[in-house]
């Protein structure tokens, strides 16, 4: 694997509404696409289920779940004491970007950028668990800091993430990865169950740019089913495919809520308008060689 050079820009995968931070390290990568580019480009966006039947990590009746329901929850994967050593980097990590007028959602691509992220995105026990729902070729590609601040207002819509992205097939999975506790209270997100077997949804573009953190919104949502919310202690993931409707409200709180996302998909996804580019393998061989991504060479 490369390492990546220092003073380069990343670009981001999910449209928030302000760009990316850019500190010392940033990456350079492709601008991403406008939602007629992506309209424009052959997508195969279908659920893709996992093969209970060759899990070795999860259970068969897990694998099982996920394929029906379209997310797992309450996996443990950090420790205390390893929560507490990535939240106080973390937290260092924010005050900086805040003090750049960069907000607390956008911090992404930082796999890229941080060694401490790529770590986590080639956490051991996390990719047992992905390869577990997408088979043995396994690429990292995302990462992306959800920090709710406290009564940050800050509201994420009702959206499919294969939706944003250049990638087909839709074989991708997110593990959110709780750097806080997350509940109900501090705006946990929630997800409907089933609901990534409807295929791509209709959606538009939400109004209230200035609260909305993504610019995507399916509206009426709730028809699709009931909301469950994702309860999650610091340290614990929840995995989601791309296709599950998922939102999370605006924290009225006085606790932060801080999520980290680290996005998969198997090493025969292919990506256009260069986003191979921010792909590490991580599990298996992309024979290819379509997957570019490298590894950071330090923490700042
Ligand atoms: O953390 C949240 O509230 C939303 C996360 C999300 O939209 C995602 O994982 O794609």
């Amino acid at each position: 694997m490369t390492t990546i050079p220092k003073s380069v820009q990343v670009a981001s995968h999910e449209r928030t509404v302000q760009p990316a931070p850019s500190p010392s390290s940033v990456v350079a990568l492709p601008p991403d696409p406008d939602h007629q580019q992506l309209a424009a480009i052959a997508r195969d966006l279908r659920f893709h289920p996992g093969a209970p039947s060759r899990a070795r990590t999860l259970t068969a009746s897990q694998v099982d779940a996920y394929n029906r329901d379209g997310y797992l929850t309450g996996i443990p994967i950090l420790s205390p004491s390893e929560v507490l050593a990535h939240r106080s980097w973390f937290d260092g990590l924010l005050e900086r970007t805040l003090a750049t007028g960069r907000d607390s959602y956008s911090i992404r691509a930082a796999h890229l950028r941080f060694r401490s992220v790529h770590a986590l995105l080639s956490h051991p026990r996390i990719l047992a668990c992905v390869r577990d729902l997408i088979g043995d070729g396994v690429v990292g590609w995302g990462s992306h800091y959800f920090c709710k601040l406290p009564r940050d207002g800050k509201v994420v819509h009702w959206h499919q993430d294969a939706s944003y992205w250049p990638l087909t097939p839709s074989k991708t999975v997110t593990a959110w990865l709780a750097i806080d506790d997350s509940r109900v209270e501090n705006a946990c997100m929630r997800v409907i169950p089933g609901s990534h077997h409807l295929g791509h949804l209709t959606y538009r573009m939400a109004e209230d740019s200035a609260n909305a953190v993504l610019d995507q919104q399916v509206e009426s949502a709730q028809e699709f089913g009931d909301p469950v919310d994702l309860i999650l202690a610091a340290g614990q993931i929840s995995l989601h495919s791309d296709l599950l409707l998922h939102s999370s409200g605006a924290n009225t709180s006085s606790l932060r809520r801080c999520g980290l996302t680290l996005r998969y998909c198997a090493a025969d996804v292919r990506a256009e308008f260069g986003w191979n580019a921010k792909g590490v393998v991580l599990c298996g061989a992309d024979l290819s060689g379509h997957w570019t991504g490298g590894v950071p060479a330090g923490d700042d």
